[in-house]
């Protein structure tokens, strides 16, 4: 059996795997939310990619809210992991030395509220997926479940994520530690904004007193970010191929595309790494990259996943080869997404949308068409609810965007075009089926019992009797022919 990666280990990896800076020497300067995969290529790898250009004590705590089995792997290894970098023809493999520690949330928390009343901490990052911010995502509101509502009320150790955020702000503020950054790179609309709601809806909720309240507005900013680069989750190929590269074994390793983008509004008020060092672009306003990112990139995502998932296709390069696919995509993009917004100066939506149809095609990352296709609840207001609320607004009829919805619409039912059965896999999973329950299962009868759903579907998009008739007609195709022979009827 192969040595694990380690201190120990790493004269033994190639050269150039070898991290960029040297491991476990970088002073903390950054707290980061959500261990997973998606955090360890992408911000890592700018993170360290700026400390080795520019230097800082920007070392990072990776904090784990929930999950122990990539904290125990990163413990075991010295919290160092490889990312590989995959496109049809090549492997790259790295390995990242971003981490100065980490940290289980879940067995400890007032560690990580320790962490935030650290001055030496002025940068909090967060990839925690769209759930955890306990939002309605139609409007923003805070709806916290028990778990939460406890941690915003009680003086028990915090267990959810914006029971750590605001009792480490309170903490920080009680500490006198200084003003500090809290930047959501979740795929949420106004990302920053949405964190900055976040935070004050749970105090305001937790009854927090004035002058604390206080303290935050004046010393907490919310960057808004884009984050960008498919890193799905890791497999025992993932595995595989880092230990085939590096030579020893890696339990921690992940792989992406080649591709990463990162566009993040400077406001810092304490620092913050050098990452346009590294590739990213600061700017005053990243709303316009965001909304090219969440409606184009994901939103084709997620059509591809539920399209895909109802024609048995595993993987999303797979289901893209479906003949028709495509070009349906590309009409969903110059048709419906490219009107819908303002792009970033000097950006065709359209080109955006085709290299976006490039990335995707990359047989090399197995991402599979379920992975894309949970927590859809969270996903299509941003991804394809908005793009079609702003058509509708100018007089149009989003064709496309009503095809991606009756697909979430027939693969939530849970069975496939060869009736194998597809899992629900969403935090409103319960509401959703007793939706279906209880309307009719009639396509007029579905849409109506899911646009029910007021904390997905807002009142005027569900109200619309264009968007519900668009929306049925499709769902009524996919249950006559199924995707495949819709998809080839339309070219
Ligand atoms: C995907 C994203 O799983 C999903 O919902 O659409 O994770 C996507 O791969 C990233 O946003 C790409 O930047």
């Amino acid at each position: 059996m192969a040595m694990s990666l380690g201190l120990g280990t790493l004269r033994q990896i190639p050269v150039e795997s070898r991290p960029r800076v040297r491991p476990g020497t970088v002073p903390a300067g950054i707290v980061h939310l959500g261990l997973g995969a998606f955090h360890r290529a992408h911000q890592a790898v700018y993170t360290e990619a700026a400390v080795a250009e520019a230097g800082g004590d920007w070392g990072i705590i990776g904090v784990a809210p929930r999950s122990t089995d990539v904290i125990g792997r990163l413990a075991e290894q010295d919290n160092l992991f490889s990312v590989t970098s995959l496109s049809n023809d090549e492997a790259r493999t790295r390995v990242v030395g971003a981490f100065s520690g980490v940290c289980h949330a879940a067995s400890d928390p007032m560690a990580v509220v320790a962490r935030l009343a650290d001055p030496a901490i002025r940068v909090v990052t967060l990839t925690v997926t769209e759930k955890a911010y306990q939002m309605d995502p139609a409007t923003g509101r805070l709806r916290p479940d028990p778990a939460v509502a406890a941690d915003l009320v009680g003086d028990g150790p915090p267990a959810t994520v914006p029971g750590l955020l605001v009792r480490g702000l309170i903490s920080r503020a009680r500490a006198g530690a200084g003003p500090i950054a809290l930047v959501s790179c979740d795929n949420l609309p106004s990302n920053g904004k949405r964190l900055r709601g976040l935070v004050t809806q749970a105090l305001a909720y937790g009854g927090t007193d004035a002058a604390l309240v206080e303290w935050v507005r004046d010393n907490v900013t919310f960057p808004g970010t884009m984050v960008d680069r498919i890193v799905p989750a890791t497999t025992a190929e993932t595995l595989a191929t880092a230990e085939r590269v590096l030579g020893v074994s890696d339990r921690a390793a992940v792989a992406a595309e080649p591709y990463q983008q990162w566009v993040i509004e400077d406001d810092f008020p304490a620092g913050r790494p050098a990452w346009e060092r590294a590739g990213a672009v600061l700017t005053g306003d990243a709303s316009p990259w965001e909304r090219l990112k969440l409606r184009s990139l994901n939103g084709v995502h997620s059509a591809i996943a539920y399209l895909g998932a109802l024609a048995g296709r595993e993987t999303i390069a797979e289901a893209l080869e479906i003949p028709g696919m495509s070009s349906m995509l590309r009409r969903f993009v110059a048709e419906d997404v490219a009107g819908s917004f303002v792009p970033p100066d000097g950006v065709s939506v359209v080109e955006y949308g085709d290299s976006v149809l490039e990335r995707f095609a990359n047989a090399a990352i197995r991402h599979r068409t379920i992975q894309v296709a949970m927590d859809g609840s969270q996903k299509l207001p941003q991804r394809v609810l908005h793009t079609i609320a702003d058509r509708r607004a100018a007089g149009a009829s989003p064709r496309w965007g009503a095809l991606v919805l009756a697909a979430w619409m027939r693969f939530v039912q849970g069975e496939s075009d060869a009736g194998q059965p597809l899992p629900l896999d969403d935090p409103l999973a319960g509401r959703i089926r007793a939706a279906l329950a209880e309307g009719k299962s009639t396509p007029e009868g579905v849409v109506d019992a899911l646009f029910g759903l007021s904390e997905v579907f807002p009142a005027e998009l569900a109200g619309d009797a264009t968007v519900r008739e668009l929306v049925a007609g499709w769902l009524g195709a996919l249950e006559r022919h199924g995707v495949e022979p819709l998809l080839a009827d339309l070219r």
